[in-house]
């Protein structure tokens, strides 16, 4: 990762890193819209790869869980790029959406870590992510990996297109190279982080709530949670709170907002203040220096500031660790969770 972010990034991100997107550029640059099509953990980087494709690049995206795409009837045509994105490259679901997506003339990019795997095979083309083998089931570095390359994707897709200026594109660089860094600090607070969960591990449910990039972030932390501790936990739009799971909030509710300091930080310490008033007990991921979240939370884990689109790369990495850090005190089976195979095959 740091390989991709820091020395690749830097210098030379067209030529080598997504040569593929050079190679069949025509194809990217004339599409009409991209379906980004995943399963599990995949799907909520999909997620995050739509709203920086839309923003930045100003490509429409639509974003499809592979296991219901593929029962469907979808429209597809030889205008769409089917971008298929998996860890294993072996998921069955993901698989058969591109054959379909294949059998209707689509142009099939496949993002995988492993290399040869099915689904780069299947692809017309596409980036390798190159994280190394997942030890565990559950996905954590390759979440990373795949937010990395739709961010590079993006960036490369919006100087081609001009929608980005050149000033901006550096800047972007610049900060996508600083993540790893940026990273490393965050994993040395570990130890924090490994104090608080035993406080969590009465909890029988969790609530998790982020806006804009953080939205699907907050969908991965309850996934993680779910899949290693075994806790219920459900992942909202910080927004949707008060469409019903609001009434689930009394003091037992751990309750984990993701509120860095972006533009959408007075909307989400509205959110947190409504939850401290129903007595919740609130986790929140803030950015250095925090005040305002802090004053109403009972735990804070900080991360370092970065540009909004790259929030997901560091938000992400405390919620791997509570989790952890939760499923290790309740004595659960981290790397092997019951019931869950590593690549879903069938
Ligand atoms: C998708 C996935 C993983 C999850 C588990 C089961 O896999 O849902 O996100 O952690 O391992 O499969 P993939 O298509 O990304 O390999």
């Amino acid at each position: 990762l740091r390989d991709c972010m820091r020395g690749r990034v830097n210098k030379e991100v067209k030529e080598i890193l997504l040569s593929a997107v050079i190679d069949h550029k025509d194809k990217l640059l004339n599409a009409k819209r991209f379906i980004l099509t995943a399963c599990g953990t995949s799907w909520h980087a999909a997620l995050i790869g739509k709203q920086m494709l839309e923003s930045i690049a100003k490509i429409p995206v639509e974003v499809e869980y592979a296991s219901e795409f593929r029962y469907r009837d979808p429209v597809i045509t030889d205008q769409d790029v089917v971008f298929a994105i998996s860890q294993s490259g072996e998921t069955a679901d993901t698989l058969a959406a591109i054959e379909l997506a294949k059998s209707r003339g689509a142009y099939i990019y496949g993002i995988c870590n492993a290399i040869g795997s099915s689904i780069s095979r299947a692809s017309d083309t596409g980036t390798y992510i190159h994280v190394g083998p997942e030890i565990g089931v559950a996905s954590t570095k390759a979440f990373t990996g795949q937010v990395a390359v739709l961010a590079m994707l993006t960036l490369c897709l919006a100087k081609e297109k001009g929608t980005i200026t050149d000033e901006r594109y550096k800047y972007l660089v610049d900060q996508l190279a600083s993540v790893p860094d940026m990273i490393e600090k965050i994993l040395k607070t570990s130890g924090g982080i490994e104090k608080i969960a035993p406080t969590f591990t009465y909890a029988r449910n969790f609530i998790y709530l982020g806006r804009g990039f953080n939205y699907p972030v907050a969908l991965e932390g309850a996934l993680k949670l779910k899949e290693i501790s075994y806790i219920h936990a459900e992942g909202y739009p910080a927004a949707e709170m008060k469409h019903g799971p609001i009434a689930l909030v009394d003091e037992e509710m751990p309750v984990v907002f993701i509120a860095p300091h972006n533009s959408l930080y007075e909307k989400v310490l509205s959110n947190i203040q409504e939850v401290k008033a129903r007595k919740g007990r609130i986790l929140s991921i803030v950015s250095d220096g925090d005040k305002d979240v802090t004053a109403f939370s009972d735990y804070i884990i900080e991360v370092p500031h970065v540009d909004p689109i790259f929030e997901p790369l560091l938000t992400v990495v405390p919620l791997q660790l509570i989790s952890y850090y939760i499923a290790v005190a309740k004595g659960r089976e981290v790397d092997q969770p019951r019931n869950l195979a590593k690549s879903v095959t069938v």
